[in-house]
């Protein structure tokens, strides 16, 4: 395994490089900047059906992310490299898939300076599961990193979640954080937030909008300082406390709201500032006269939370390995270059989001590891398809009551979900005929099944993925038989 994992990283690299190169002639020839700015926001725990322009739910409503666009390249089947926070956020920042990095989970906020090794686990769990890593190693290469040398001036706004205060973003090349920390949410969304990396300024205010001002006050700094910049826009809304401006909650009080929609008021108030934000971040592009130079990327880092939103049509939502807790909204606009009101259905994941900053820019990747990302330059010209054939995600964990520990592989229409403990191994399904999950083919189709596990095993091991493994104190045995919820 060893000499094909490095002749799989040389070859991955090699070509990476070769791309970076034609990609830098390509973004010239197109007209654009050399040295774009780039805005990435991130929406926390915001479902594919979220937003208006891929799913009408007839109460949301997000005309600012409707009109991103339709003024850029939708992506309808784009996916969070985790089905929760901390691991979807640390592949966005290295374009490396969780499972190599060694962060599956969502970090529980703490000081350690020390990655944790081994396994966790009692007897009422029929696996011992891999201990999860508490911060990114600074070791990684984050797209800060990446820009720095460029000469790019890079802002941190919002939610951080990659570690305790010695792995806040500054050790990852940011310039600023505003308002990132350890933890996965903040305390609460109205001033005085009680976030320390956050000044308290006008009591009531809300968070936000605090962070679409924080952004619009980076950008201007920058373009006024003469220097290309990153905006790292990490709303921590829409995740949970559920808690948004009581004139936007009458509004949606006041709607009439269709009877087998289960997000509340509140929920779609939440959404609906964040598309605010999203107006107010894509607006001060346009009033600072650097909209054609600017490539905006706007996605989130899992599916939304069953609790509090709708992810139908899609099953199930965050946490769980079916669509509903990995398909997320991907908007691409790249005035120039990308050919507004397009719609690609070709899968993307956010490992690719630091490889397709490195093209657009013509940078190299990051040297001495595995990028396991791929640049999706190509689609956003319409001039190719991506080389790969597969994508891979591993959650080793239980995640509470919900769902037992799991890795994903699709493979062209076909996703076939492991689990690693209860008595059902495998689920198949076939995206394109069943885009819902609902007609498992494993028992119907086991050569399928064979072919896709061999080729996941084959992942695992070239990620070196921290398995779980059979727990010898097992003594619950309830748990097999569990009924899941997705
Ligand atoms: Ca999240």
């Amino acid at each position: 395994m060893r000499r094909r994992e490095f002749l799989q990283a040389l070859g991955a690299s090699a070509a990476s490089l070769a791309v970076g190169g034609i990609g830098s002639k390509a973004v010239r020839a197109a007209g654009a900047g050399s040295k774009p700015n780039i805005v990435l926001i991130l929406v926390d725990d915001m479902g594919w059906s979220d937003v208006v322009c891929n799913f009408d739910n007839r109460y949301f409503e997000t005309p600012n992310i409707d009109r991103l666009a339709g003024e850029g390249m939708r992506f309808t089947s784009a996916y969070a490299a985790c089905a929760v926070c901390s691991p979807t956020r640390a592949s966005v920042m290295t374009g490396r898939y969780p499972a190599r990095i060694g962060i599956t989970d969502w970090i529980r906020p703490t000081e350690a300076t020390v990655n944790p090794e081994g396994y966790e686990g009692g007897a009422s769990k029929e696996v011992l599961c891999p201990k999860n890593y508490v911060f990114l190693d600074p070791d990684e290469v984050t797209i800060a990193e990446v820009l720095k040398p460029a000469g790019y001036l890079s802002c941190h706004v919002g939610k951080w979640h990659l570690g305790g205060s010695s792995f806040y973003p500054p050790v990852q090349g940011f310039d600023y954080n505003i308002g990132g920390t350890s933890a996965g949410q903040p305390p609460t969304y109205f001033d005085p937030y009680r976030i320390s990396t956050l000044a308290n300024r006008q009591t009531g205010e809300y968070l936000t909008d605090r962070e679409a001002d924080e952004a619009v006050g980076f950008m201007q700094n920058a373009v006024d300082g003469g220097k290309p910049f990153f905006l790292y826009m990490a709303h921590y809304a829409v995740h949970s406390p559920i808690q948004a401006k009581s004139d936007i909650i009458d509004k949606y009080n006041s709607k009439r709201k269709p009877a087998d929609l289960s997000a509340s008021a509140k929920y779609a108030a939440m959404v609906e500032s964040v598309d605010d934000a999203v107006g107010t971040i894509v607006g001060k592009l346009d009033e600072i006269g650097i909209r054609n130079d600017t490539v905006v990327i706007f996605t989130s880092d899992n599916g939304g939370e069953s609790a509090f939103t709708d992810n139908a049509p899609l099953r199930a939502g965050k946490g769980y390995p079916y669509e509903g807790g990995i398909r997320e909204p991907w908007i691409v606009r790249w005035p120039g270059v990308v050919e507004a009101g397009s719609i690609c259905d070709e899968p993307v994941i956010t490992i690719d989001i630091l490889p397709t900053i490195c093209e657009v820019l013509g940078l190299r990747l990051p040297g001495g590891r595995v990028i396991d990302g791929e640049s999706i330059v190509p689609l956003l010209k319409q001039t190719g398809s991506l080389r790969r054939k597969e994508l891979f995600w591993h959650f080793p964990h239980y995640r509470y009551s919900q769902e037992l520990p799991y890795s994903i592989i699709r493979r062209g229409d076909w996703k076939l979900i492991k689990r690693y403990a209860g008595e059902k191994k495998y689920e198949l399904f076939n995206l394109q005929d069943d885009p819902y999950e609902q007609n498992d083919l494993a028992s119907a189709i086991p050569g399928k099944v064979r072919e896709l596990d061999e080729r996941l095993g084959i992942w695992l091991r070239y990620t070196n993925a921290k398995m779980p493994k059979k727990n010898p104190d097992y003594t619950n045995k309830a748990e097999k038989n569990r009924v899941r919820v997705g």
